[in-house]
């Protein structure tokens, strides 16, 4: 540390221990989410650079260590010495809570990543971090120890390209875990590629021989987001709508195109974020696709003057869309800070789309015509599901007055305190129904497979016997009377075997909450039980093993002579073991489904539940050895 330690270095320094005190205020938690985190928020900057024109590719690799490196060919962070500070602008920048760049003129523009903190962060939450600038013919280098400078900005020698390379290696101490996932990170690296036309992102795992590697770069841009969205699905025209406009200050891109399926996939992006609540470009698009659907059937008279308008959730159906928006001055609220609040972007969205797609449909009356017509059909089905709803509901079938047959519910009245166990099969659900805490956890038997809902509308789902005892067991209803607060347990456990049949009818189930009641998802309610896959007795000692990682560790501590059994079913653990096992609140483990991609939950259900075989297969394929796919 150097000998002139002013004041101006003290706040930059408690600015960075701030950061290490409260991490999860800076970036969200300290758990793999916020560990990921650290990697986009790097990138963030370097695709900050590819928008201001200066960068084209740029390489992720994560080291043999689980340290990051993100490297691009941008400008590289300057290094003149800022006057108020003297110190080097890089310096700055890694150690200045909230410098992007701030220090004047145009070219210190900064977006940057979620919570808009920067990489300074990035560097206090990290045991090392190195920085390596080329820029105007030189190489530097800098580095850091938990945000601390333990070198000055030195000169390492001459060089042809210019460019910024961050490598950091995350702190033990704040984080629960330190180990980058391959693919959480490719996911987001491949959406940053389609949200940046022509930008090259690659992405290098070190940690494996051979390395993993994987390179994108899109030169449609989200028109190829949208084409990728829609590989597993029937594309209903051929061609992507696309759009772009600007006002100067904000720009807006969308894509879309209608598929034979029967959900909705609106994405909304604002400055690459995605906003998962929505906002001003989300409302501005579904107003002004609504009315301009509207307008062009009644126009072209495919809807009758005595005709409702159609829904915006009909107009929806099947739809496959990317919003995306790039603002100067993003403003994020909601929960989770991804809902875009800036109103001015509503117009812009609205006005961009009500003229465009207008345009659009008269300049192509056939895919219009196509398009049309099924949104008829999806409001006819909608009317019929209604109907099919109130048929049910008259019969008292959806009711939670009358529980089904099958349920063994608990007594406690209290739903945040009750739980209700989706069991595979009636022999399973009969040992679960003797082994269960009567006071808190009720038993729903399934009949094997429900019915697959990515295939079906509303009215036919409607008809299952299954899923009508499913919702009746909730107490939430369904469709337009679907509300969360009726639930009747907040810890809903999908339970079945440890085989591949189990894990299909998990998948069914799953898909029908994802589909018709993702507010649970949402809320954290749903969960899956962790059956254990063996028993091992040894010297009188009864031990149960989740994984077959933990039981080839444990074999190898033990002789010879044990008893090893292996379960396929829920079926041959008898009740006390079951109690022990997998529903004791004291002993088992639940995995909690979370929507941490809602993106990737979209494609693992319409490439699993959909109606092409070809993307299954290669998705079974590639995921066959990797049981996490299903823990969205
Ligand atoms: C501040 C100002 C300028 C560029 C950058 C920061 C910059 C930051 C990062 C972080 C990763 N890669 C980066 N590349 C650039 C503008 C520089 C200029 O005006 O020449």
């Amino acid at each position: 540390m150097s000998a002139t330690y002013t004041a101006k270095d003290i706040t930059v320094l408690e600015g960075l221990e701030a950061v290490r005190k409260r991490p999860g205020m800076y970036i969200g938690s300290t758990g793999p989410r916020g560990l990921h985190h650290l990697v986009y928020e790097v990138v963030d900057n370097s695709v900050d650079e590819a928008l201001a024109g200066y960068c084209k590719n740029i390489i992720v690799t994560i080291k043999p260590d689980n340290s990051i490196s993100v490297s691009d060919d941008g400008r590289g962070i300057p290094v003149d010495i800022i006057e108020k500070y003297k110190k080097p602008a890089v310096e700055i920048v890694l150690t200045l809570l909230h410098a992007g760049g701030k220090f004047g003129g145009e070219g210190y523009k900064v977006s940057g990543g979620l919570h808009g903190v920067g990489i300074s962060v990035v560097n206090a939450l990290s045991k090392k971090l190195t920085v390596e600038v080329h820029r105007d013919g030189k190489a530097y280098q800098q580095t850091y120890e938990y945000g601390k400078p333990v070198t000055k900005l030195e000169e390492i020698g001459e060089t042809k390209r210019s460019g910024t390379t961050v490598t950091f290696h995350p702190d033990e101490q704040i984080f629960d875990e330190v180990e980058y996932v391959f693919d959480t990170l490719r996911h987001r690296m491949r959406e940053m590629a389609f949200l940046n036309k022509d930008l090259k992102i690659e992405l290098i795992d070190e940690r494996t021989a051979p390395y993993e590697q994987v390179e994108y770069k899109y030169s449609g841009g989200i028109i190829d987001f949208v084409n990728h969205l829609n590989k597993t699905k029937e594309a209903v025209h051929k061609k992507i709508i696309y759009f772009e406009n600007g006002d100067g200050n904000n720009e807006v891109e969308v894509a879309m195109q209608y598929n034979t399926g029967y959900s909705e996939s609106v994405f909304t992006f604002a400055n690459n974020i995605n906003t998962h609540e929505g906002g001003a470009h989300l409302s501005g698009f579904r107003s002004a696709l609504t009315r301009t659907i509207n307008d062009y059937a009644r126009k072209k008279g495919l809807l009758k003057e005595k005709e409702e308008n159609l829904s915006g959730e009909d107009i929806r159906e099947g739809l496959t869309a990317i919003v995306s928006v790039k603002l100067r001055d993003p403003q994020f609220e909601g929960q989770t800070k991804t809902k875009l609040g800036n109103m001015e972007i509503r117009s812009l969205v609205e006005g961009t789309l009500g003229s465009k797609l207008d345009e659009f449909l008269e300049e192509n009356p056939q895919i219009a015509r196509t398009i049309i017509s099924k949104v008829v059909q999806a409001s006819h089905a909608r009317a019929a599901a209604r109907k099919a709803r109130e048929l049910t509901r008259r019969k008292g079938l959806l009711e939670s007055t009358s529980l089904p047959g099958k349920l063994a519910d608990c007594s406690m009245r209290d739903p945040a305190l009750s739980e209700i166990f989706l069991v595979e099969g009636d022999s399973a659900g009969g040992s679960a129904k003797q082994a269960r805490d009567r006071s808190f956890q009720a038993i729903l038997p399934l009949k094997g497979k429900i019915l697959n809902v990515e295939k079906a509308r509303l009215n036919k789902v409607l008809s299952s016997e299954e899923i009508q005892a499913i919702i009746t067991a909730l107490g939430t209803g369904i469709g337009e009377d679907f509300d969360i607060s009726n639930a009747r347990y907040h810890k809903i456990i999908i339970m079945t075997d440890a085989d591949v049949d189990g894990a299909h009818i998990r998948t069914l189930i799953l898909t029908f909450f994802y589909r018709h009641m993702l507010p649970l998802i949402e809320s954290g309610y749903i969960y899956i039980a962790q059956p254990p896959l063996f028993k091992v007795t040894h010297d009188g000692l009864t031990k149960y093993f989740y994984k077959d990682r933990e039981l080839d560790a444990y074999m190898k501590t033990i002789e010879k002579n044990v008893g090893l059994q292996r379960y396929k079913g829920l079926g041959e653990m008898n009740p006390d073991q079951l109690w022990d096992t997998t529903m004791n609140t004291e002993t088992r483990t639940l995995l909690r489904v979370n929507l941490e991609d809602v993106i990737a939950a979209d494609e693992i259900f319409s490439t699993l539940m959909g109606d092409k075989v070809e993307p299954r297969r290669e998705f079974i394929q590639r995921h066959a050895k990797d049981v996490r796919f299903l823990d969205i």
